[in-house]
C-alpha cells in the first residue's frame, strides 16, 4: 500500500563549485516521488546533510517548480530563513522541514504558498529556507480605481507570517528567535540570498 502525498515533489541537490562555475552547472535534479513510502526510500539512500561538503545545498521543491528565484512560480515569491550558527542544527531538523513540507503542515490548502523548503551547508551554519509564492505586498487595486477599503491590505503579510510561525514551530526555535523574511527580487538584485529581511516573526 502506498500513502499518497498531496503533491508531487522533486529533490535537487547544488553541488559545491570546483573551480569557476555558474548556478546553472551546479544544480542538479535527482529524483521526484508522491508517496511517503518513496520518501523514506529516497531519504535512506541519499547523503545526510551533515555528511555533505560545505556550499552544498538541498532543494524539496513541489514538482514542476525550479528551486531558483528566476522560476516563474516563485520570481513574485520570496523566503522564510533562519541560520543555525554552529553545531545546533542536524539531520533531524532538516528531516523535520521535509516532513513538514511533504506532509502539507506549513500552510493551510487555500494559502497555496509554499513552493519548497532548501537547506544550505556552509562552513560555519546551516541555513534552512521556506519559499513561498508570494512576497507579502498589498493588492493593487485595478487601474485608475481607488484601493477597496474593505480589503485588508495586510492581509498577505499576515498569510506569510502564520506560515513563518508554523516554520518556526518546526524548527522548535525559542521564544527569543526569529525566522526572516526577504523577497527574492532583492535577493536576485543583490546577488546573494543574504538581502535585507523584510519582516521577521
Ligand atoms: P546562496 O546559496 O543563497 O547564499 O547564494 P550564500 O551566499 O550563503 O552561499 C549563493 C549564490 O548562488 C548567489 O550569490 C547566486 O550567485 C547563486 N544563487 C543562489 N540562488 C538561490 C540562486 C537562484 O535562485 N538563481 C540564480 N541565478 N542564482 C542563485
Amino acid at each position: 500500500v502506498k500513502h499518497q502525498l498531496q503533491n508531487s515533489w522533486t529533490l535537487w541537490f547544488t553541488k559545491p563549485p570546483s573551480g569557476k562555475q555558474d548556478w546553472n552547472e551546479l544544480l542538479k535534479e535527482v529524483i521526484s516521488f508522491n508517496s511517503v513510502e518513496e520518501f523514506w526510500g529516497i531519504y535512506n539512500n541519499i547523503t545526510p546533510a551533515s555528511e555533505l561538503a560545505q556550499k552544498s545545498d538541498y532543494h524539496l521543491f513541489k514538482q514542476g517548480v525550479r528551486p531558483e528565484w528566476e522560476d516563474p512560480q516563485n520570481k513574485h515569491g520570496g523566503r522564510w530563513s533562519y541560520t543555525f550558527k554552529g553545531s545546533k542544527a542536524n539531520d533531524e531538523t532538516w528531516l523535520n522541514i521535509m516532513l513538514a513540507g511533504i506532509g502539507e503542515m506549513l500552510e493551510d490548502e487555500q494559502d497555496d504558498e509554499v513552493m519548497g523548503v532548501v537547506v544550505n551547508i556552509r562552513k560555519a551554519f546551516w541555513r534552512v529556507g521556506l519559499w513561498t509564492r508570494s512576497a507579502g505586498q498589498p493588492p493593487r487595486p485595478p487601474k485608475g480605481k481607488e484601493a477597496d477599503p474593505n480589503v485588508d491590505k495586510d492581509e498577505p503579510r499576515k498569510r506569510l507570517e502564520r506560515i513563518g510561525k508554523r516554520f518556526k514551530d518546526v524548527l522548535a526555535l525559542g521564544p527569543g528567535e526569529q525566522v526572516e523574511f526577504s523577497g527574492h527580487a532583492d535577493s536576485a538584485h543583490s546577488g546573494s540570498s543574504r538581502a535585507k529581511a523584510k519582516f521577521t516573526v
